[in-house]
């Protein structure tokens, strides 16, 4: 279409312009979508939109959810997906789920049939928002093509206040198609129909939500001034929240144990002093006190029991999350606080050190030196166990087995890898190797599916890690199992130009089931791939580049010739099958 035809149509404007330009004042600038006729009005609407807004067409609606979420917790601006009726919608269900899960503020449009034959039968006639609602922030509606730019922006607004999370909202056929005068200015109006679903829309009241109580903070302030072997643990939120540079500045303060969870990740780089991730074990089980910041107390975290190893007692625990519905009810806490968690690191740092708000320098040294008794033992044994444990890593990341050892894989990324990269995990025991031997020197430069860990995430995400971090490396690593759901998606990368460097680490079986239905049952079933698989040559026929790796030594150059080819590549490392993922649980 030429300029001049785009715009002779731009009157009047349809639903799907009204959504765009609502979409835009919400933060969004690409839209990830998978064509569909009931959803043509939002193509039109980015297409003629003055700038256009970019859309990104995928080749599965996962991807394009995926897509929108890795966006969102890249950037942490708003993603959009944009779905067509009934199967569009529910094929990004998984992913909808996951950005629930993660806290991700996503907003997903889907197409609607036509209201006028609501009850006939109409092709994709579905009901989505009630399937929508338990993982949505709220899930309904749009009838009127007055109402669409509102409700879009009603959209936005809900996924970007605290807690965060993804927003559904479909729009029937004739509001979308339908040209009229937006209601208002289509901000911060009511969006008129449906009744708030899901989890409480924003019960901190958004953006401009209050930092959290100061009794909560200085209880917590408390007991770090009596605790002996502190450990805080840092979490997505703590980044989502843009807290991490409080959060930095809190633990060394304080000195601190930092153990990092998540997208938490990189708020102390590889290598900080602080930083005891290594030592995980010993410094949650001995704990005498856990601050849990930004995360929830799940499986990941021994459902927030610490402490009992070596004769220790049990740990006080303290939750720490961006709103109150955050906060963990199973187990019991010995303070907790909600609310703004960068205002929460400050506040803490500055309770702890006995100053209540920053004032009163004079009594600062004091009380915080008395507050840091841990330096004196429990940091520095933290520290020697961290040392202990990369000294016995480095055998197995320098392995010359063959069949190659995972381990040695990550070995030979970590001295490729830019200070910058942006590291994304899929699949299963490869996935977890790396992410206990990736280690990243910035926040936002790690991705894993989070704790839904649902398969499939890994080309969506690379997608938008390469549109988000344009001149940064992107590594997406893939299990060979995980590859299956999401690797046509590659053709996405071709199409649009987006390079990235796909590892897979291909076992040829999946391996994360595997090796627990062996120990269980002596026996597995449903757990093989075909063995030495060629998935760089599906890369290379969607239009991409890629190899086969089947010695250690070749690994290095190999990765090499990834990073140089400014295509998409695939680097398939054919691993030993035998290597098991020491695990201490399977999460269940
Ligand atoms: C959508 C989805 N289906 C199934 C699972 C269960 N699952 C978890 S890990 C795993 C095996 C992954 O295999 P692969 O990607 O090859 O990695 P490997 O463990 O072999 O390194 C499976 C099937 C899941 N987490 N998500
Ligand atoms: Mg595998």
């Amino acid at each position: 279409m030429g300029e001049d035809e785009r715009t002779s149509a731009r009157a009047p404007a349809h639903g799907g312009a009204h959504a765009v330009a609502a979409a835009r004042r919400g933060g969004a600038q690409t839209m990830f979508t998978l064509s569909g006729g009931h959803v043509f009005p939002l193509y039109d609407g980015a297409v003629k939109a003055d700038p256009p807004m970019r859309i990104v067409d995928v080749r599965h609606e996962q991807t394009a959810v995926f897509a929108a979420e890795a966006t969102a917790r890249l950037t942490r601006a708003p993603g959009l997906a944009v779905l067509t009726a009934g199967p569009g919608v529910t094929n990004g269900i998984s992913a909808i789920t996951t950005a629930h899960f993660n806290g991700s503020p996503v907003v997903v449009i889907g197409g609607r049939a036509p209201d006028y034959r609501w009850g006939s039968g109409s092709l994709q006639e579905f009901d989505h928002p009630a399937l929508l609602a338990p993982i949505t922030k709220r899930a309904w509606t749009e009838h009127e093509t007055a109402g669409v730019g509102p409700a879009v922006s009603e959209a936005f607004r809900l996924a970007t206040a605290r807690h965060r999370g993804p927003v559904f909202l479909d729009i029937s056929l004739e509001a979308l198609f339908g040209t009229g005068e937006p209601r208002g200015t289509g901000e911060r109006q009511d969006a008129g129909t449906g009744a708030a679903g899901g989890h409480g829309a924003g019960a901190a009241g958004g953006h401009e939500a209050g930092a959290p109580e100061h009794s909560a903070i200085a209880e917590i302030a408390a007991l770090l001034a009596q605790a002996r072997r502190p450990v805080l643990v840092l979490g997505s939120d703590v980044w989502l929240d843009g807290a991490e540079e409080a959060a930095r500045a809190a633990a060394e303060e304080l000195r601190l144990p930092v153990i990092a969870n998540g997208q938490g990740r990189g708020i102390l780089p590889a290598g900080h002093e602080l930083l005891v991730t290594r030592a995980r074990s010993a410094a949650l089980g001995q704990a005498d006190l856990v601050i849990v910041a930004g995360t929830p107390l799940d499986f990941r975290l021994a459902y927030g029991e610490f402490g009992g190893k070596n004769g220790t007692p049990r740990a006080a625990v303290v939750h720490v999350a961006d709103a109150p519905g955050q906060l963990a009810t199973h187990c019991e806490l010995a303070a907790s606080a909600a609310g703004d968690l960068t205002a929460f690191f400050t506040g803490l740092a500055d309770a702890a050190a006995g100053t209540g708000g920053g004032n009163g320098a004079g009594m600062r040294a004091g009380t915080a030196a008395a507050a840091r008794s841990w330096t004196a033992d429990w940091l520095p044994l933290l520290q020697q166990a961290c040392a202990a444990a990369a000294t016995g890593d480095s055998a197995l990341l320098s392995s010359t087995a063959e069949p190659i050892h995972p381990m040695r894989v990550y070995g030979e990324l970590a001295a490729l890898l830019d200070s910058d990269a942006v590291v994304i995990g899929d699949g299963g025991d490869f996935v977890s190797y790396a992410g206990k031997y990736v280690e990243p020197q910035r926040p936002g430069g790690w991705l894993d599916p989070g704790p839904y860990g649902c398969l499939g995430t890994g080309l969506g995400y690379a997608i938008a890690a390469r549109i988000a971090r344009p001149s940064a490396q992107v590594v997406l690593l893939l299990g060979d199992g995980a590859a299956g759901f999401s690797l046509m998606d590659a053709d996405t990368l071709v199409r649009h130009r987006l390079p990235v460097v796909m590892i897979c680490g291909n076992n040829g079986i999946w391996g994360l089931e595997k090796h627990p239905m062996q120990a269980l049952y002596g026996y597995d079933v449903a757990a093989e791939l075909q063995p030495q698989c060629r998935y760089d040559e599906v890369v290379t026929a969607l239009g991409g580049a890629g190899e086969l790796v089947t010695a250690p030594g070749d690994i290095a150059p190999a990765l090499r010739r990834a990073f140089a080819a400014g295509v998409p590549y695939l680097v398939n490392v054919i691993t030993d099958p035998k290597i098991a993922y020491p695990r201490s649980t399977t999460g269940v």
